[in-house]
């Protein structure tokens, strides 16, 4: 079985801004650089053969590039815990990339995503018990920001499980514009 989602992966100089607003408070457990994106749609786990449908199906995604900007940060708050995230704007072409994304995975036969979609990229999770730090992160970034950067592309990613926590793999790249 294979374990897939779909994301954007920011550039370097945004990933760099993203790891300057990380800091070395214990409760949060910060996501390595080479683990950041912004999910269009979590897949899970699939065989080969409908990851291999998947994959050419999102190699018939036609969408013009676009650009986003950090906007801010925000919270998941779930019964044992949560997760901290940067914010990105505008929201109508990614979103617009999102339900490509999940037309092309309900043609290979997999359910809509009926959650609604909610672009961020995810800085840290953190257990349950830790609201002071996620209070002072929250507040010490409100104000993160970045010029417009260009999404000019989209990935398949894989994601395994390591004795060093989750591993993403990309699988495959797909241009736009
Ligand atoms: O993009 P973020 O970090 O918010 O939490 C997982 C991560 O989200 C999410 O998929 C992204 C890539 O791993 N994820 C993991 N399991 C999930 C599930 N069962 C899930 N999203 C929805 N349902």
């Amino acid at each position: 079985m294979h374990r897939l989602f779909v994301a954007i992966r920011p550039p370097e100089h945004i990933r760099d801004l993203l790891i300057d607003a990380m800091d070395d408070t214990p409760e949060l457990r910060w996501v390595p650089d080479d683990n950041l994106h912004l999910t269009l749609r979590f897949i899970g786990e699939v065989e080969r053969p409908i990851a291999e449908d998947i994959a050419a199906a999102l190699g018939n995604i036609r969408l013009p590039d676009f650009e986003l900007r950090l906007a801010g940060v925000g919270q998941f708050a779930r019964r044992n815990g949560g997760a901290l995230w940067a914010a990105v704007e505008p929201r109508e072409q990614v979103a617009a990339l999102a339900a490509k994304v999940d037309r092309a995975c309900v043609a290979t036969g997999l359910e809509p995503e009926h959650r609604a979609f909610h672009p961020h990229i995810t800085l840290a999770g953190y257990n349950r018990g830790a609201p002071q730090a996620v209070t002072a992160f929250l507040e010490r970034n409100r104000a993160l920001a970045s010029a417009a950067f260009a999404v000019n592309s989209f990935t398949l990613y894989e994601s395994r499980l390591s004795r060093h926590g989750a591993l993403y793999e990309p699988i495959a790249d797909y241009t736009l514009g």
